[in-house]
């Protein structure tokens, strides 16, 4: 049996976190190794790409999270088997990956530049993606994006759209998703309530 451990920041978010509860859904064991932005900083010159999450598998790197949440998203039942709908999968992955960075740049702004920022995402590539993401659920059936039960996609998803809702991003208004992407919200909020997503959110507490 391999030894795992995840590095990453310690929020129950961002990109790690659907490796997490895939790790849970799983059964697996593995060290959730949850880091300070400052001790980020130290260890960041030590990462292959300077950046987070890591997972050592029996002590060696591999790094780039939806990589990895196929991986673990394979052992734990949450990746299809079927060529299409993986490449269904890997699309919704890839799509919130392209969405993340967006908003991302925009972090380190402040005042008005942080707002125009923003402003220009709420206007522009939030809505694209959102209502994108949206008609994928659809292609999926509705419920869920791929293989009609519950992938990485639907917690990648799940993880993305939470945060967007969650008031933490200034400028972003917090009904966005449900205002542009209805369907996406209520996806959202199934999710959350999948009672193996429920019971890895019971340990969080
Ligand atoms: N493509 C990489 C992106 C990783 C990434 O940018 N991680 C962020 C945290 S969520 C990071 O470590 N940023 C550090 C930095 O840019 O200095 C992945 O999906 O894992």
């Amino acid at each position: 049996m391999s030894s795992y451990k995840l590095t990453y920041f310690d929020i129950d978010g961002g990109r790690a976190e659907p490796i997490r509860i895939a790790f849970y859904t799983a059964g697996i064991d593995f060290e959730d190794n949850r880091i300070s932005f400052a001790e980020f900083g130290e260890m960041r010159s030590g990462t292959r790409f300077n950046s987070v999450p890591v997972l050592e598998i029996d002590g060696a790197q591999v790094t780039q999270s939806n990589a990895l949440s196929r991986y673990v998203g394979k052992m734990a039942g949450l990746y299809p088997a079927d060529d299409l709908q993986a490449l269904y999968c890997d699309e919704v992955l890839g799509a919130l990956e392209d969405l993340s960075h967006y908003i991302v740049r925009t972090f380190g702004l402040q005042g008005k530049e942080l707002q125009q920022a923003r402003e220009k995402l709420v206007d522009g590539w939030l809505p694209i993606y959102l209502r994108g993401l949206d008609e994928l659920l659809v292609r999926g059936g509705g419920e869920y994006f791929a293989d009609n039960q519950l992938t990485v996609a639907d917690l990648k998803a799940f993880v993305q759209t939470r945060w967007l809702c969650a008031g933490n991003l200034d400028h972003i208004p917090t009904d966005i998703v449900q205002r542009v992407a209805p369907g996406l919200f209520e996806h959202q909020v199934r999710i959350g309530a999948d009672p193996r997503v429920a019971a890895y959110y019971a340990t969080r507490t």
